[in-house]
């Protein structure tokens, strides 16, 4: 059993959004096409409290993309985005959110980010995904989305690392490419055992 695994195709990481990744909007077309070969489609959504301690703005003196050192290890500090509810934190209105069938939410906890489908970034505080997928009887995932170098790459070392088969159609991601997060991400990905196709 295969899952396709669509990592936070919101309206803030398109052209326009409060974080946006350049060629964002590209992807969402070719996303909707794959959806049809997957046994299972999931979408993950970035879903932050205001105020949460991943934004530049509850920090004094922080901008965003400065580094800061959290309890559970270092921390971009982003824009504010993906705000519960608001409009940046909805599907990117092209995306085709009927065929999913799960909804995974992350980044809810105020003090701690969460990059990954599968775990918070303390690399503890599971989201339950695991759970899911293993019930479901899927071994396989092919992950897709936004941003390639942050949630997508962390979600398919998490993957990797879990024991599903995990791939990335890298022609269906776009990145964010911070300081060279993009050729870090790439690394770590190969180095888990993920397919980059
Ligand atoms: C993401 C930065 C902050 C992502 C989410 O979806 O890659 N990046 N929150
Ligand atoms: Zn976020």
């Amino acid at each position: 059993m295969h899952a396709l695994l669509v990592i936070d195709v919101q309206n803030d990481f398109c052209p326009g959004g409060a974080l946006a990744v350049a060629g964002g909007d590209e992807i969402v077309a070719g996303i909707n096409a794959a959806m049809a070969s997957f046994d299972a489609v999931i979408l993950t959504q970035d879903w932050h409290p205001a105020g949460h301690s991943s934004f530049a703005s509850a920090h004094a003196g922080a901008a965003p993309y400065d580094l800061t050192e959290m309890p559970y290890g270092p921390q971009v500090l982003w824009p504010d985005h993906c705000i519960i509810g608001s409009a940046g934190a909805a599907f990117h209105p092209a995306l085709d959110t009927a065929r999913a069938d799960m909804i995974i939410r992350k980044g809810y906890n105020p003090e701690i980010d969460s990059y990954s489908a599968f775990f918070e970034n303390d690399h503890k505080t599971p989201t339950g995904l695991e759970g899911y997928l293993r019930t479901r009887g899927i071994n396989e995932v092919t992950l897709v989305g936004l941003a390639l170098d942050f949630c997508v790459n962390y979600s398919a070392v998490d993957a990797a690392q879990l024991g599903f088969r995990a791939q990335v159609r890298t022609d269906l991601c776009r990145a964010i490419d911070l300081n060279g997060s993009l050729d870090e991400a790439t690394s770590a990905m190969r180095g888990a055992g993920v397919t980059l196709a």
